[in-house]
């Protein structure tokens, strides 16, 4: 029963251990893995891919002395796995027990907190460059997916630190998925080099007959590896990693964990930057997760022998906005839908089916969708674009700039706006209303229901001038409303009317309002509840007219 990961206490114990049993260690990693996520729920597909990969980056390099940046994070389990923390495992992403993502707070082998993506190769190029002016000698390296890889970020941070010729790694896990398929000319480019020959261990014997030659032996390996290397490059000049100044390596296969162990040891010789491209299969070793690994990307509980899913999938906001964006969009050929490689996530898988020419999948770049949608509004379209609360923090100034100063009609959908649940802190959507209203000529809406949401939406795709509108992550609540007045720009909604005290409340907090009404009205309190509906422009008229009514306010 998982023999060789029950002594595993640190990555110094995969030092000695043989061909055979990495091999096997990387069998009961998975089991474990399955295991746990099929209980807990966890980023199943993303973690089975990066099992060689992550026993090889522990083999070969000394973390923590050596730092491993890990792009989003979500496939850290493995390295959680491998870095002393096995007995917790089975606590990941609870109340607190392990985080899903790396976390500096819980152990020194995390050196960088990540969770949003592409910010990897910034930061590895930060400790790098912190390295020298340190005068220290150690490795930096940062493992980003190819989708992470087609967001800016990670493309700035390859300018410069091609330019810088600076010492570091960067391991590109490809594995040609994003969530969904990955997009652009990037994935097409990669798609390119991997058709190349995959990269093999050289003889081992000769290598190791020349490693003897006394003195000589490891200097002449080494100046070999770098005239191939250099031939390769002349042979193929138009290599966009190398033409930016890194060294390209690869593509190795990303299960072949000795393959591996060879290009990273290779990798750590250079002095200069290098990239490795992995190639690796998003679910390997899990036939569901192989066969569907969209769908394994995150997942909720299920029953490991079938991959079927414990939790009953009910109605959520992202898939009744969804549909009712397809019902807009067969009357209104303007609307468009853009989406920051979460076409799933935010329901526009219907959209996409109906209307292929009218949407947008432009990769983790939630800056250049923002923009993007700024561009076509100008052009008479209605971009209509749905992004989770927390990536919308990306987009930020391109919402100021690109859309609001020139009051451009876009329709912003902020999804999992509020708390999120067990992604942990980088995933809540806690800052978005305060962030989106210090931003002029911007509405912010949010509903109380489902059939709110198709209220506002109808509202907002005829508006003409910027728009918020903010939902959570999952259903509206058991109790449904009766009421549902036509959306007025700027004006609130009474549900009920009330003589002691005012509540005032938006979207889901509006359930929340009515459930404290008839608490209070068992008491004898009549509390008036008004469902504000638009938190800009604040409706302080009838605000001050129902106060004025209760004397009182929910806040005394
Ligand atoms: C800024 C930002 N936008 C969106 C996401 C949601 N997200 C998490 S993982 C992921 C796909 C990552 O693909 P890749 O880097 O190729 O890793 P893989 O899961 O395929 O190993 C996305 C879009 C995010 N974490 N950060």
């Amino acid at each position: 029963m998982k023999e060789i990961l029950n002594k595993i206490n640190g990555p110094a114990d995969l030092k000695g251990l043989s061909k055979q049993e990495k091999e096997q260690l990387a069998q009961e990693i998975r089991e474990e893995i399955i295991e746990t996520v099929s209980k807990t729920g966890g980023h199943l597909a993303s973690n089975l891919g990066v099992v060689e990969l992550t026993i090889a980056l522990h083999s070969v390099f000394n973390s923590p002395t050596d730092k491993l940046i890990w792009d989003v994070g979500h496939q850290a389990y493995v390295h959680k796995l491998l870095t002393g923390r096995r007995e917790q495992f089975k606590t990941l992403r609870t109340m607190n027990g392990l985080a899903g993502f790396p976390k500096t707070s819980e152990s020194e082998h995390d050196v960088f907190n990540t969770g949003h993506s592409s910010t990897s190769i910034s930061v590895a190029l930060g400790m790098a460059r912190a390295r020298d002016l340190k005068k220290e000698d150690h490795s930096v390296i940062a493992i980003i997916g190819d989708g992470a890889l087609t967001g800016g970020m990670a493309l700035e941070a390859l300018n410069d630190a091609g330019n810088s010729r600076t010492r570091l790694i960067v391991v590109l896990n490809d594995n040609t998925m994003s969530i969904s398929k990955n997009v652009g000319g990037l994935s097409n480019f990669l798609s390119k080099l991997r058709s190349r020959k995959i990269y093999t261990r050289p003889s081992i014997y000769v290598r190791d007959k020349i490693a003897k030659i006394p003195k000589f032996g490891n200097w002449v390996i080494k100046w070999v590896r770098r005239m191939k290397d250099s031939i390769k490059q002349l042979i193929l000049p138009n290599m966009f990693f190398e033409d930016l100044g890194f060294t390209y390596l690869g593509p190795v296969n990303g299960h072949n964990e000795q393959d591996l162990e060879d290009m990273l040891k290779r990798a750590k010789g250079y002095d200069s930057p290098v990239l490795i491209h992995v190639l690796t299969k998003k679910g390997k070793g899990y036939a569901p997760a192989e066969e569907n690994p969209g769908k394994f990307h995150g997942v909720s509980s299920f029953d490991p022998k079938t991959g079927k899913s414990r939790k009953e999938k009910k109605t959520d906001y992202s898939a009744v906005f969804g549909e009712e964006l397809v019902k807009l969009a067969k009357e209104n050929d303007k609307i468009v839908a853009v989406t920051a490689a979460m076409r799933d996530g935010t329901g526009l898988k219907p959209f996409e089916e109906q209307f292929p020419d009218r949407f947008f999948d432009v990769g983790i770049a939630e800056q250049h969708a923002i923009s993007l949608c700024a561009g076509m509004a100008k052009e008479g379209m209605i971009p209509v674009v749905p992004i989770y609360s927390s990536f919308y923090q990306r987009a930020y100034d391109q919402v100021i700039h690109d859309i609001c100063i020139q009051s451009l009609p876009v329709v912003l959908c902020v999804d999992r706006a509020g708390i999120v649940g067990n992604d942990g802190e980088t995933h809540q959507g806690l800052l978005d209303l305060a962030f989106f209203n210090l931003v002029p000529n911007l509405t912010i809406m949010a509903p109380k229901d489902f059939e709110e949401l198709r209220q506002m939406l109808r509202f907002a795709v005829q508006f003409n001038k910027p728009v918020v509108i903010r939902y959570p992550r999952g259903g509206e609540s058991e109790s449904k409303f009766q009421k549902h007045e036509p959306i007025r720009w700027g004006k609130t909604e009474k549900l009920e009317d009330g003589k002691d005290l005012t509540i005032l409340a938006i979207g889901k907090m509006v359930a929340k309002a009515m459930g404290i009404r008839a608490i209070l009205s068992e008491r004898g309190i009549q509390a008036e509840v008004i469902n504000t509906r638009f938190l800009k422009p604040f409706d302080e008229e009838t605000l001050v007219q129902s106060i004025q009514k209760t004397r009182k306010s929910s806040y005394d």
